[in-house]
């Protein structure tokens, strides 16, 4: 490719790798290179670290943020004696720039709590996830006053709440769920209270009933952080169990729709060899990929939130009905195209079995990708996820 293009917003160094993946088909990694440089427009790296004592279940937690189950490739190991002495960084799936740090179990006999502050570098991290499966500990209280020195914010969890439910059930106790959750929740509520934070956030969660608890609060509440931190763009690192998470990512990929629009512009029609129509063309199809994955549209996500509601992945199949959630390449792409032409194009009303990637091409093949077929995608998009979420969890 001898043209060149004046694009601000890619470098021509990207520019060029983005037409490289799109003739070698790695649409997925042109997807991945626009959702890094749309987070690059208003982020850097968003920390969290995931702390507490061994066996809180910090690493299970971090599997589920990830919808990674734990015997997933790559998902944090759980349940191991091993112990790590060295901070371990995994990366939002959605959101590249977030990072959930594992630190290290606290207290452990090589860990004594001020070896552990020392090493740990609190200064490091945006935020601060403080897991307990029992009792507050003194190692807890010491973590709360290290996080407080560095005048960090934190969250609260009591994890394994399923367990106290069992037990009371294996006692014969005739509780009151409700009323014993509120016990468990003022006592930690109480403990923060005593080293002097005033409204600590705590939430009760089991690991393995995401959609039970304080689970769904506890979704609902994470982008408070970022936005607090400026950071609004969080909201699409969480998996998409409510309706209102789904509207929060509608609104935030809508705002960024805009850029997609430009750069199509920008970059202009640069053929792809070969092929009968060009770049841009493939760059808002791997925009919309990505879009795809950030609503949890994509067949992995669909399964990963199939098994957080314990539904079969059918059900949210037979209503999740977007042309682009299966796998798409340059020959689907090629399909599209050719079904398109036999369409009168001035008529700008794309009908059909892909209404969306007809919008699309609509917009292409006259060479200008506008704001309207995108957003309409977008639409689009969304509506398929409100559809899976309350295929999955029902509409509450
Ligand atoms: N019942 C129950 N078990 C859990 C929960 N979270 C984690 N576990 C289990 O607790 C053990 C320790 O969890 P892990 O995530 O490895 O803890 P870590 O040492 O803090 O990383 C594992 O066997 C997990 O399966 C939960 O919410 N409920
Ligand atoms: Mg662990």
């Amino acid at each position: 490719m001898a043209q060149s293009s004046n694009s601000s917003f890619f470098s021509e160094e990207e520019l060029d790798k983005l037409k490289s993946d799109c003739k070698t088909d790695e649409l997925g990694a042109a997807s991945l290179l626009i959702q890094k440089k749309l987070e690059e427009l208003d982020n850097k790296d968003f920390n969290i670290a995931v702390t507490g004592e061994s066996g809180s279940g910090k690493s299970t937690f971090i599997n589920v943020m990830r919808r990674f189950q734990s015997n997933h490739e790559g998902a944090a190991k759980t349940g191991n004696t091993l112990t790590t002495t060295e901070p371990i960084g995994y990366r939002h799936p959605n959101l590249l720039f977030v990072y959930l740090w594992e630190l290290p179990g606290i207290g452990a006999k090589h860990f004594p709590a001020d070896k552990y502050m020392k090493k740990m570098e609190f200064k490091r991290y945006d935020f601060f996830i403080i897991i307990s499966r029992s009792r507050f500990t003194e190692n807890d209280a010491k973590i709360v006053k290290e996080i407080k020195k560095h005048q960090k914010n934190f969250y609260f969890i009591r994890s394994k709440i399923d367990g106290d439910l069992n037990t009371f059930e294996m006692d014969g106790k005739k509780v009151k769920i409700a009323e014993e959750l509120d016990k468990i929740r003022n006592y930690f509520v109480d403990s923060l209270n005593k080293e002097v934070i005033a409204s600590p956030t705590v939430f009760l969660i089991s690991n393995f009933k995401v959609n039970e608890f304080d689970f769904p609060t506890l979704n609902k509440s994470l982008p408070d952080i970022i936005k607090n931190s400026e950071k609004e763009v969080f909201v699409l690192s969480l998996p998409s169990t409510t309706l209102e998470i789904v509207e929060k990512k509608r609104k935030w990929l809508r705002e960024h729709v805009g850029v997609w629009a430009t750069l199509s512009i920008t970059v202009r029609a640069i053929p792809v060899p070969g092929l009968p129509f060009s770049y841009n063309i493939m760059i808002s199809v791997a925009g919309l990929i990505n879009c795809c994955k950030c609503l949890d549209l994509a067949v992995t996500s669909l399964q990963r939130l199939a098994n957080m509601a314990g539904k079969p992945v059918e059900e949210l199949k037979s209503v999740v009905k977007t042309p682009l959630m299966g796998e798409i390449n340059k020959e689907f792409v090629r399909q599209m195209l050719l079904h398109f032409n036999h369409l009168d194009i001035s008529v700008a009303e794309p009908v059909g079995f892909f209404p969306i990637i007809g919008l699309i091409f609509v917009a292409g093949l006259s060479f200008y990708m506008s704001y309207k077929p995108l957003s309409d995608a977008l639409d689009d998009l969304t509506e398929n996820a409100q559809r899976g979420v309350k295929a999955a969890f029902g509409t509450d």
